[in-house]
C-alpha cells in the first residue's frame, strides 16, 4: 500500500512503482533501462544494444533488427522501493505496446535527443501521455554528442509539449564537451564519471552565473502555479529548498510541467539523478489507482499491460496490481468472462521469469497461464467483474501481407500461432479471405509485418512465406446480348438436355447481380429455373478476364426441355454455357476497388502528400486542419486500392514517421488500358 513518508523533498510516495520508458525511435530507451538495472544492482554489468547483451530487446527479432519490437519489462529495487520499468519500442509501427502499457504506469520517462527530425515523433508520444494524464519527465539523452546549447534544445523540443518543459539541470561544458551538470534544485554541481556515480564539485565563475540565471528561470516557471513562490521571487527572497522540491513533485504530478534531466545512457551518466527524481517526485500506486478510478478494498484489481507466450513457461500476462493482492491460485475475471486461475506469480527481467510470492498493490508481475486474459484486460477477484479500466484500441492497420505456411502440414498449427501472435500483439489482425483462400495479416507497417512473420517461424515454430495480398478486382460488361446456352448429350441410355436463352445486360455500378425469370408457357419447367440461376452464378465467379463478374442483369427468356433427358444438372450446365459464351461478346471491362483515404500529417508535409497522392492515381478531394491537432492537416482523397498497398511507407518517410492514414472502401471503378491488360495477363499467368 502507498504510504506517505517524508523524503528530503517533503511528502513522497513510497512503495512499488511502475515507470514507462518511452520516446522517439532509437533515442536510447533500452540502453537507459540497462543503465538503470546496472546502477541499481539488478545486473552485474551494463550490456549494450550493439553487442546484443541488454536485458531489454532480448528476443531474437529485436536483436536481429537492433531495435525494440515489443515492450521489455524489468523489475529492480532502488533505495528500498521496487521499480518496474516498461521499456517501450520507439518505432511508430510498434507503438501499440506502449499505448497498452501506459494506463497502468505512475509516470513516464520520455527519452529524447536534441534532434529536430525527431520532434514530430516526440509530439505524438507526448500527446498520448497528455491525453491519459500521465505525469512525465524528459530525459535528454546522448548529451555526449550535444552540439548545441541546452536552452536551444529546449526551444526546439518545446513545441512538442503542451505544457512547459522545465529545465532542472544545466550542463557543464569543458572544451565543447559536456563533462557534468548542475542540478538546479539541489544547487550542486557534478562531474560525470563513466559507469559510476557523478562526483560533486565546486561551482565558480561563469558556471555559477549561468546556474543562477537558469535556476531563476526554473523557479519562475514553477511560480506560475504557486503564488507564494511568485511573491518570494518578486521580493527577492530565497525560497526554502524543501519548498522547491515540494513544488517540483506537485507540478510534475499535476502535470503542469515536464521536468527535463540530462544524461548519457551508454555511460550511465545522469541515471542516479533520474532515479532520485522518480523516487521523490513520481506518484505511486495510490495516485495511479485514483487516476484510473480503482478503489482500494478487499477485491484485487489488475491491468494486463503485456502478454508473452514463452517456450517453457507458457502464457504470461504481465499485469500491474492496482488494488488488493494476487497470488498463486487466485481466480481472476475480466469484464468479458473468466480469465483463469493464476499458475505462478513471476518477477520479470526481460525475457526471464522468476517465481516469487504473491503480489501486492503497486507491484507489476507476470501471472502464469491466464488463458482468458489478453493485453488491456482489467482483471479482478470480486463477485462482479470490475469494469474495463483502460481499453486501448489499436490504431487502424495500414499495411497487409498474405501469409502461408511453408509446409502444408503446418496449416493447423498456423491457426494456433495466429491466436498467440494476435494475443501478444493486438495491433495485428488476421483476416481470412474466403474468395481467394488467402490469409492476410494487417499491421502497422513493413517492419511490423516482417517481425510478425518472423515470430510465426521463430517463436511459434511455423515458418511462413509472405507475398502482397490480392487486390479485389472485379469485372463487368458494357454491352447487352441475348445468348442461347444449350447442353445436349446422347451417349446411349439416359441423355442430358437443357436449353436456355438469356438476356444479359449491364447494370449501374454497385448493383451487383440480378436474375429474372421471364419464361412463359412453361418452355422451361418451373422446377428447373433455380438450377439455371445456379449455373449462371457459378459461371459469374470467374468472367472472361478472370475475375468475379458484377453489375449485370440476367433474364431467362426462352428455352426448351426434354421430358426424359432434362435435369437440374443439365439446366445448370446450360445456364453456365450461355454465360461463358455470351460474356466475351459483351465488352467485358475490369473494375478496381477505389477507397476513400484520409491522410493525417504535420502541415509542412501536406504539399508532399498531395504529390504522393497524385503519383498514385488518386483524386484529391481537399484538405483541412486536423481537429484538435494544431499544426496538422487532414488530406482526403479517393484512390485505387492497388495504390494503397505500400502508401504508408511513402507517407512515413515524408513525415519523419508520424504521418498516417485510414481508408475504407468506396466504390468500384472501370480500369482500361495498359494497366488493365497487365492485371488480366498476370491473372492468367497465375492460373
Ligand atoms: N552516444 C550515445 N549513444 C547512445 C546513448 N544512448 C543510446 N545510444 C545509442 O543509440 C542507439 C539506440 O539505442 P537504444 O537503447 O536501442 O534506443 P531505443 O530508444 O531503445 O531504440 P528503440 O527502442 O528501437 O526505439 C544505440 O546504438 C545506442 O548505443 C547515449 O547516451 N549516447
Ligand atoms: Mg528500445
Amino acid at each position: 500500500m502507498a504510504q506517505n513518508g517524508r523524503g528530503p523533498g517533503g511528502t513522497r510516495s513510497a512503495g512499488p512503482r511502475c515507470i514507462a520508458l518511452v520516446g522517439p525511435f532509437q533515442s536510447g530507451k533500452t540502453t537507459l533501462l540497462e543503465a538503470i538495472l546496472a546502477r541499481t544492482g539488478a545486473i552485474q554489468r551494463q550490456g549494450t544494444v550493439e553487442a546484443g547483451t541488454t536485458v531489454g530487446d532480448a528476443s531474437k527479432q529485436a536483436r536481429d533488427h537492433r531495435m525494440s519490437v515489443e515492450a521489455s519489462i524489468a523489475t529492480t529495487a532502488f533505495m528500498g522501493d521496487s521499480y518496474t520499468f516498461i521499456d517501450c519500442p520507439g518505432s511508430i509501427e510498434f507503438i501499440h505496446d506502449m499505448r497498452a502499457a501506459l494506463p497502468a504506469v505512475d509516470a513516464a520517462v520520455v527519452v529524447c535527443e536534441a534532434d529536430e527530425k525527431k520532434v514530430p515523433q516526440l509530439q505524438l508520444i507526448l500527446r498520448e501521455l497528455e491525453d491519459l494524464n500521465i505525469p512525465r519527465l524528459l530525459f535528454l539523452n546522448k548529451i555526449d554528442k550535444a552540439d548545441k546549447r541546452v536552452r536551444e534544445t529546449i526551444r526546439l523540443l518545446q513545441p512538442a509539449s503542451r505544457v512547459p518543459l522545465l529545465l532542472r539541470q544545466i550542463p557543464i561544458w569543458n572544451n565543447d564537451i559536456i563533462s557534468g551538470f548542475v542540478d538546479l534544485a539541489l544547487e550542486r554541481a557534478y562531474v560525470y564519471r563513466e559507469h559510476a556515480p557523478s562526483e560533486i564539485v565546486e561551482l565558480a565563475g561563469e558556471n555559477l552565473d549561468r546556474k543562477k540565471e537558469a535556476r531563476f528561470s526554473m523557479l519562475e516557471t514553477l511560480a506560475d502555479h504557486d503564488d507564494e513562490l511568485m511573491e518570494q521571487l518578486l521580493e527577492d527572497i530565497e525560497p526554502p529548498r524543501d519548498r522547491i522540491f515540494d513544488d517540483l513533485a506537485k507540478e510534475l504530478r499535476e502535470r503542469h510541467v515536464v521536468p527535463v534531466l540530462l544524461g548519457v545512457a551508454t555511460r550511465s551518466n545522469g541515471v542516479l539523478r533520474l532515479l532520485k527524481a522518480l523516487r521523490h517526485e513520481s506518484p505511486g500506486i495510490a495516485e495511479t489507482a485514483a487516476r484510473l478510478g480503482v478503489k482500494a478494498g478487499s477485491e484485487a484489481v489488475a491491468l494486463v499491460l503485456k502478454t508473452f507466450h514463452t517456450t517453457h513457461g507458457g502464457k504470461m500476462s504481465v499485469a500491474r496490481v492496482l488494488a488488493g493482492t494476487i497470488g498463486d491460485g487466485t481466480i481472476l475475471h475480466t469484464a468479458e468472462g473468466e480469465a483463469g486461475r493464476v499458475a505462478g506469480v513471476f518477477k520479470v527481467m526481460g525475457q526471464q521469469f522468476e517465481k516469487r510470492g504473491q503480489a501486492n498493490a503497486g507491484e507489476t508481475v507476470a501471472l502464469g497461464k491466464l488463458d482468458g486474459a489478453k493485453t488491456g484486460d482489467t482483471l479482478s477477484t470480486g463477485k462482479q467483474a470490475h469494469a474495463a479500466i483502460a481499453p486501448v484500441k489499436p490504431y487502424p492497420p495500414v499495411l497487409a501481407v498474405a501469409v502461408q505456411a511453408k509446409e502444408r502440414k503446418d496449416d493447423v498449427k498456423l491457426g494456433v500461432a495466429f491466436t498467440k501472435l494476435t494475443e501478444e500483439d493486438p495491433s495485428l489482425t488476421v483476416v481470412h479471405n474466403a474468395e481467394n483462400h488467402e490469409v492476410v495479416i494487417w499491421g502497422q507497417g513493413e517492419m511490423h509485418l516482417r517481425v510478425a512473420a518472423e515470430r510465426l517461424g521463430e517463436r511459434y515454430g511455423v515458418p511462413v512465406t509472405t507475398r502482397p495480398p490480392t487486390v479485389g478486382y472485379r469485372e463487368t460488361i458494357r454491352k447487352p446480348i441475348t445468348q442461347r446456352g444449350r447442353y445436349k448429350k446422347q451417349s446411349g441410355g439416359h441423355g442430358q438436355y437443357g436449353d436456355v436463352v438469356l438476356e444479359i445486360k449491364p447494370l449501374p455500378r454497385g448493383s451487383g447481380f440480378q436474375f429474372e425469370d421471364r419464361i412463359t408457357g412453361g418452355v422451361v419447367p418451373r422446377n428447373y429455373i433455380p438450377a439455371v440461376e445456379e449455373g449462371v452464378i457459378d459461371a459469374l465467379k470467374q468472367g472472361p478476364l478472370g475475375f468475379p463478374v458484377v453489375d449485370l442483369h440476367v433474364a431467362l427468356v426462352d428455352g426448351s426441355y426434354h421430358t426424359v433427358d432434362s435435369s437440374d444438372q443439365a439446366f445448370r450446365t446450360a445456364g453456365r454455357i450461355a454465360i461463358v459464351e455470351g460474356l466475351p461478346q459483351c465488352q467485358p471491362v475490369l473494375l478496381e476497388p477505389i477507397d476513400e483515404v484520409e491522410i493525417v500529417c504535420p502541415s509542412d508535409a501536406t504539399a508532399k502528400m498531395n504529390a504522393i497522392l497524385s503519383s498514385r492515381r488518386a483524386q484529391i478531394l481537399g484538405f483541412d486542419a486536423r481537429e484538435g491537432w494544431p499544426g496538422w492537416d487532414v488530406v482526403r482523397a479517393q484512390m485505387p486500392e492497388a495504390e494503397i498497398g505500400d502508401l504508408i511507407i511513402e507517407v512515413r518517410s515524408a513525415t519523419s514517421g508520424v504521418g498516417s492514414f485510414t481508408f475504407k472502401f468506396d466504390h468500384m471503378a472501370e480500369l482500361t488500358g495498359r494497366m488493365a491488360d497487365q492485371i488480366v495477363a498476370a491473372r492468367r499467368a497465375a492460373e
